[in-house]
């Protein structure tokens, strides 16, 4: 099975994603939450005990294609983020991830935030 640096290495921009299959109910999933923006659901291979992805409905590739006119909807996954993690008792704290490109680690050209957390992260990351 690949690894994410590898995935990453790989994956290519453009197109339609797995994320989009998820938003538009092609592929089942149980939602965190949604709102007429963005959905939450759980990360299919968790790095933590808690590892949930805040995924915008606008299919933006990445965040360094992200425009000026997304400053509201960025703000609000970060928003939604805080909410949902506040819900899965992460009140000891957490990490917001954006991988941006491959040596970002981006392995799903569909913007995304990581939220990790239920135990102590390192720091540097990998
Ligand atoms: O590497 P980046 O930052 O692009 O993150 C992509 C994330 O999507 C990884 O953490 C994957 O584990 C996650 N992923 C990939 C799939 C998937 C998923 N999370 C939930 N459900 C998923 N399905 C159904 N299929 C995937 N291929």
């Amino acid at each position: 099975m690949a690894s994410e640096v590898e995935l990453a290495q790989s994956a290519k921009p453009g197109g339609d994603t797995i994320f989009g299959k998820i938003i538009r109910g092609e592929i089942k999933t149980d939602f965190l939450y949604e709102d007429d923006q963005c959905v939450a659901f759980n990360d299919i291979a968790p790095q933590a005990p808690v590892h949930f992805l805040v995924v915008p409905k606008k299919p933006i590739v990445k965040l360094s294609d992200a425009e000026d006119a997304d400053e509201q909807l960025l703000g609000h996954l970060l928003i939604v983020a805080k909410q949902v993690a506040k819900q899965r008792n992460l009140e000891r704290g957490y990490r917001i991830i954006i991988n941006d490109g491959a040596h970002g680690g981006q392995s799903v050209y569909h913007i995304h935030i990581h939220v990790l957390g239920g135990r102590q992260l390192g720091w540097p990351p990998g």
